[in-house]
């Protein structure tokens, strides 16, 4: 079976593990967000690809969820004794690694989809990796600071001002010229099932989808899509999806991110059961649903979500 996933970091990371666990046998390719990517120091940080490479191939900082586990903060602190910033971004020395590694491979020529295979080559998350794209898309958010509408990058929003502005809007800079990367389209094609983890649907999926070629080439596969809502009791689980989803007027609810997603695009949608309440309102959006566990306390609890993902997608189509 082949299973194509749309992924951001750490929620889509995550249920990657739980996919691998109860697909063993499945080909996973995985089509991962470039809009949070950041130079920083001359260096080229993927936030999202690494999340997926550390959390698949076992180097994760586990309670974070992103970043390298038994990390140190060494060169950033030499960093800011020559007062060069920004200190609010922790790039941690072993992480500092794979960004050196990728913007030398991207110096000497290598597009970003070479360069992340060559990454995983270490890593072996035992999925094909592949960027959205190799042109370079930008996620920015539109916020009034100071009384002034300013445009900034989003890891300066989320990570610096941990959304507690609210997004006027939310621009993937670069998406509307970008190309999806060698292998996207192909695999999108000869795909049995797409699936949408529980990742952020705005900055991590939408961002995906804004990559022209992408959405129409998933709604004309003829394969089953299907979602896992990454709201649950009207609240993202863990960051501040709401934040964003306001600044493209979607409500914080899992039958308000399905309806965005919409009937062309998805075929089946997977609701906690603290949600089951939103399973009628979802099917009326022509969209088949489920209510069933979706926090992924531990592998064996993500597992079961993949399967329930998997058994959804068989009933629809
Ligand atoms: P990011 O790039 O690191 O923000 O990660 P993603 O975009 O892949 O996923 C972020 C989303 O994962 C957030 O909106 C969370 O609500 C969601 N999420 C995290 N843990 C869980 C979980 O256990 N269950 C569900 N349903 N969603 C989760
Ligand atoms: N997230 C934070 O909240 N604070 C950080 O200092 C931070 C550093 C960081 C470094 C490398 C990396 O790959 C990810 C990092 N993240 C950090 C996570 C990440 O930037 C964001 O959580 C996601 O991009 C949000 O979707
Ligand atoms: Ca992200």
């Amino acid at each position: 079976m082949r299973i194509v996933v749309l992924a951001g970091g750490i929620g889509g990371a995550r249920f990657l593990r739980g996919l691998k666990q109860a697909a063993p046998e499945a080909d996973i390719t995985v089509i991962g967000n470039t809009g949070d990517d950041i130079h920083l120091f001359g260096l080229k940080v993927c936030p999202d690809l690494d999340t997926v490479m550390y959390t698949l191939g076992g180097g994760i900082n586990e309670e974070q969820g992103w970043g390298r586990t038994d990390e140190s903060f060494r060169v950033k602190e030499e960093l800011a004794a020559y007062g060069v910033g920004p200190e609010w971004f922790g790039l941690g020395d072993r992480d500092f690694a794979t960004h050196i590694v990728r913007t030398q491979m991207l110096s000497a020529g290598y597009p970003l989809s070479a360069v992340t295979e060559a990454l995983c080559a270490r890593w072996n998350p035992g999925v094909r990796l592949l960027p959205m794209s190799d042109d370079r898309v930008e996620t920015h958010v539109a916020v009034e600071l100071d009384g002034e509408r300013k445009v900034i990058h989003f890891q300066e929003y989320w990570v610096k001002l941990r959304a507690s502005l609210p997004a006027d809007a939310v621009v993937p800079v670069g998406a509307d010229q970008a190309k999806p990367a060698p292998g996207v389209l192909e695999a999108i094609a000869a795909a049995d099932v797409i699936v949408f983890p529980p990742s952020n649907p705005v900055v991590s999926v939408g961002t995906i989808l804004a990559v022209p070629g992408i959405r129409e080439a998933i709604a004309e596969a003829g394969v089953p899509v299907v979602g896992l809502s990454p709201i649950v009791g009207d609240a993202p689980v863990r960051g501040m999806a709401d934040k964003v989803l306001a600044a493209v007027g979607v409500e914080a609810t899992a039958e308000a991110v399905a309806r965005h997603y919409g009937s062309g695009l998805l075929d089946g949608w997977l609701v906690d059961t603290v949600d089951a309440g939103a399973v009628a309102g979802v099917e009326d959006a022509g969209i088949r649903c489920r209510a069933v566990p979706l926090m992924m306390t531990d592998l064996d609890a993500t597992a079961e979500m993949a399967r329930q993902a998997l058994a959804l997608a068989r009933e629809v189509r």
